[in-house]
Order: C-alpha cells, then sequence, then structure tokens
C-alpha cells in the first residue's frame, strides 16, 4: 500500500491508488448501481431549486435532498426501491484506507457534467462522527476546495484526479469543502465524459451499529 499525503489533521490523499485498471473495475460496478438506481435530481432544501450534481447510492442507506430538507433513507426517492447493495470493490476500498473497525453504511454517487459544481459546505446530517468518510474519484479532474471547521475561514484548493482516494477523519471531519469545477476531457475514464464520485459514510451513532431502524 502506497503512503498517503498527509494534507492537515485528519486528512489523508493517495494520489492514483486505483490504477486504469482498477478505476475500470469500479466503474463497471457504478454502472451496475446506476442501472438499478438511476441518477435523480436532487434539489434544495425550502427553494427546490436544483442542484448542478446528479446523484444515486448505493448501501443500506441514502442521502437525499428534496425541498424537505437532507435526509438519509432507505430507499431511491424516484422509485422507492431500496439501494442496490454497495459493490466489493468500494467496500474494498474502505477497508484499506478508513482505518475503521465497522463498513460504511451509505454510498454517495455524485455525477459531475462539466458545469456541475458543489458549493462549500459540512456534512452534518450523520450520527457518527466518529466514523472516517472515504472519497473515490472517478473520470474528470475537478478542483476541491477545503477550509477549516468554521465558515469563511481560510481555504485551499487541490486537484483531483481519477483513480485519487482522500480519507477525512478526526477533527477534518467538520471540515468545509467543495467542488469549485471539473476539468472536462481530463479523463478518458467515462466515455460521454464527467465526473464520478463516491462518497462513503457511516450514518448511525456508534451505538448503533448493527440496528435495523431508520436513521432519523
Ligand atoms: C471533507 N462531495 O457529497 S467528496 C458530498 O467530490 C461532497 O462529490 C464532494 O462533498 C465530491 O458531500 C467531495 C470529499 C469529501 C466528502 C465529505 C467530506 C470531503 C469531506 C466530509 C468532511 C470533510
Ligand atoms: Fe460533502
Amino acid at each position: 500500500m502506497p503512503a498517503p499525503l498527509p494534507l492537515a489533521p485528519g486528512v489523508l490523499l493517495w494520489k492514483g491508488w486505483l490504477d486504469r485498471a482498477a478505476q475500470e473495475a469500479v466503474l463497471g460496478d457504478v454502472m451496475g448501481v446506476l442501472a438499478a438506481a438511476p441518477l435523480f435530481m436532487p434539489r434544495m432544501p425550502r427553494t427546490a431549486d436544483p442542484m448542478s450534481v446528479r446523484m444515486t447510492n448505493c448501501g443500506d442507506l441514502g442521502w437525499i435532498s428534496d425541498v424537505a430538507g437532507y435526509r438519509y433513507q432507505r430507499t431511491h426517492p424516484v422509485s422507492g426501491k431500496a439501494w442496490p447493495p454497495m459493490p466489493r470493490s468500494v467496500l474494498a476500498i474502505w477497508d484499506e484506507t478508513a482505518a475503521y473497525p465497522c463498513p460504511p453504511e451509505a454510498c454517495l454517487v455524485n455525477f459531475y457534467d462539466s458545469t456541475a459544481r458543489m458549493g462549500l459546505h459540512q456534512d452534518r446530517d450523520e450520527f457518527d462522527f466518529n466514523a472516517p468518510i472515504v472519497s473515490i474519484s472517478l473520470g474528470d479532474g475537478c478542483k476541491f476546495r477545503m477550509g477549516g471547521t468554521i465558515r469563511g475561514g481560510a481555504t485551499r484548493s487541490l486537484r483531483l484526479e481519477s483513480g485519487d482516494v482522500l480519507v477525512f477523519g478526526g477533527a477534518a471531519r467538520r471540515m468545509y469543502h467543495g467542488v469549485d469545477r471539473i476539468f472536462a476531457g481530463s479523463s478518458s475514464l467515462l466515455p460521454s465524459g464527467g465526473r464520478i464520485n463516491l462518497t462513503l459514510r457511516r450514518v448511525s451513532a456508534a451505538s448503533d451499529h448493527g440496528s435495523s431502524g431508520e436513521s432519523q
């Protein structure tokens, strides 16, 4: 296992963790997820403005956003079907990088076309802040921005590319982050271009391990 770059306390970056063959294998598994759970258009709470990123999920729980708010739920918001299982190829990346004793409960699949972006935000819809978040980048590169744990603080940018894996744990779990832009055409992995990000999370409170109830 190559050594990760420690970017900040709690932030580890493995550049090129997945080689091209491994990226193709994970992408194939993600295509299977997309066939079972098509991308949907999330909307902002209250305003119902569409987000530019298209989303779906795999795993026990999926993150969704609509006019009623942000939440985790067990079913796709359009089909009403349970999310497909998390592919083994994706679980393996968590096992190798997260250094956490429980598997992820949710894998959010974000699709960015060349114009999509994601504003600076914190991830705080989960109940287990002890577990890290693992992010896997596939396809076109992006300009990723990360700040501190207070809004309006200093930020730094880095370029993420296909095959990179980022882990945010400890203090970094509450870090502000976002995606400023996509570098269209920078990868040939996705036949029609764009970027896919997989975000693996635990959701339930640590004492809920094995619970079968809804998260909220
Ligand atoms: C740092 N997605 O879905 S992944 C998101 O590239 C999200 O699609 C971005 O932010 C994307 O919520 C960034 C990297 C990431 C994810 C969660 C984090 C970084 C994080 C949580 C805390 C700190
Ligand atoms: Fe986020």
